[in-house]
């Protein structure tokens, strides 16, 4: 493990770019134009390389052809609309011939948390029939360990004319792991600021690897063998899993108590080696719920604190309800206003929210409670909460003043200017700390 790391890029990586020299010409296929691959192909298309975007849907084919893109990330509009009008950048439903592939599709769960790797498998049977010896082939999707290699073992078993190494004489394919690491809200910066790990199945493979991304990367890019790579990107989830669940069992501990966990929180903070992080309704978001349960796949019964964490924090959102239920007593008919169903502050992104979670179970458990929904983000309700009769959207201040209780889920800013007069009267589930001054 890392034996080769920071090895020098070698003659593999020419043609892949980097050098004193102006990069080469070279074709880049991206597979997946998702929320990574799209951003990854129009900066690789901004810096001299031919790009071919591949997507199943082709709407989206169609919206990039037309140099648009279909989701809201600052920035990236301007880079596809300039690599498509240029040329260096088109889309088109099926795999081509090229120099380097990058992979960056979907990795879902399993109902039992193994993950789904159908679409890494589909990539790879698609790439094969294409290879000629000396590509490159990068996995960027989140990967549970061993995924890089799986790939190469899919593209090897069907193209047994081509080797990992040269062995043989037949001609080598360029495995690697490039997990990404961009902060949604934010790709189009991190892309180019970020540093990157490179893990390939041989040195050579993680010089060229690193040779491409140095045409748009200015941050530092470290070489390191697949698995290491594969497991980086899900150590550094796992850690911040870790570290929120801690805050949330503490702010169970200290409800149980009678303490102010805020207070508690920022206490133990002023001492130089503690730094604790918040306590919230639970963890959301597509990565962090989601990627440790990789590690805890690939070793269940050595990750037992990794699954602890995650159980902890998805125990959080039922906590939450069970705190508005018991403020709703004693209303007849009553109102919550829940607000915020963002995942996070300050985005739109509801995907495996808590927020969204906990108005869900409140709603099913109790259908003579009305819940009204503030959310800044939101003008309809997301499809699992669409279909719930007591549930509603409303202006924030509107929801607030019909509310019994009212329950802040998400600390989003334009929330701050709720005013200490507006809740007077009213029971508060304040999961951030967020009116703690005013308790
Ligand atoms: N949260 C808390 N308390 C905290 C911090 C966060 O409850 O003190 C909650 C948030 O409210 C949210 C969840 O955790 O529900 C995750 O939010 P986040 O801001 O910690 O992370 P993400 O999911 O937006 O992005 C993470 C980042 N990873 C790390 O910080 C280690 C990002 O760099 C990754 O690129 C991204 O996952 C990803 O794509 O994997």
């Amino acid at each position: 493990m890392g034996d080769h790391m920071n090895t020098p890029t070698s003659d593999a990586a020419a043609g892949f770019g980097t050098g004193e020299t102006a990069p080469s010409a070279i074709t880049v296929a991206v597979i997946g134009l998702g929320y990574i691959g799209l951003p990854t192909a129009a900066i690789l298309a901004s810096n001299g390389a031919a790009v071919i975007g591949v997507d199943v849907n082709t709407a989206t084919v169609d919206a990039v052809n037309e140099g648009r893109v279909p989701f809201a990330e600052p920035d990236l509009g301007v880079f596809v609309a300039g690599a498509v009008s240029t040329g260096a950048l088109r889309a088109q439903t099926g795999t081509p011939p090229a120099d380097a592939y990058i992979v960056a599709v979907p990795t879902p769960f399993n109902a039992d948390r193994s993950a789904d790797l159908s679409y890494v498998d589909a990539a790879a049977a698609a790439i094969a029939p294409q290879l000629r010896g000396g590509e490159l082939v990068i996995l960027e999707s989140t990967s549970p360990p061993g995924t890089t290699r799986r790939m190469a073992d899919v593209i090897l078993a069907a193209r047994p004319d081509l080797s990992l190494d040269g062995s043989g004489g037949r001609p080598a394919v360029l495995f690697v792991h490039c997990p990404e690491r961009v902060l949604p809200g934010r790709i189009m910066v991190e892309l180019v600021t970020n540093d990157r790990i490179v893990g390939g199945l041989t040195p050579e493979a993680s010089a060229a690897a690193a040779a491409l991304y140095s045409r748009f990367c200015q941050g530092s890019i470290h070489q390191t063998e697949a698995t290491t790579a594969e497991m980086a990107k899900l150590v550094e989830n796992s850690y911040r899993d870790v570290n929120i669940a801690f805050a949330n069992e503490l702010s169970v501990i200290s409800e149980n108590l009678g303490v102010d966990v805020w207070e508690l929180i920022e206490l133990a903070n002023h001492h130089p080696r503690v730094n604790i992080l918040q306590p919230g309704p639970g963890v959301g978001g597509h990565c962090i719920a989601v990627d440790p349960w990789f590690i805890v796949a690939a070793d269940p019964e050595n990750s037992r604190l990794i699954r602890t964490a995650r159980e902890v924090n998805d125990a959080k959102p039922a906590r939450v309800v069970a705190s508005i239920l018991e403020a709703a007593e004693g209303s007849e008919a009553p109102v919550v206003a829940a607000l915020g169903l963002a995942f996070k502050a300050n985005v739109d992104d509801v995907r495996e929210s808590p927020a969204v979670a906990i108005v869900r179970s409140l709603a099913e458990q109790r259908p003579d409670i009305q819940v009204l929904v503030g959310s800044p983000h939101a003008t309809v309700l997301p499809r699992e909460l669409a279909e719930l009769p007591n549930v509603s959207i409303a202006e924030t201040d509107k929801a607030i003043a019909e509310a019994d209780v009212v329950a802040l889920l998400v600390d989003h800013d334009v929330f701050r200017e709720i005013r200490r007069e507006q809740l007077a009267g009213k029971r508060i589930i304040d999961t951030r700390g967020f009116w703690r001054a005013w308790a």
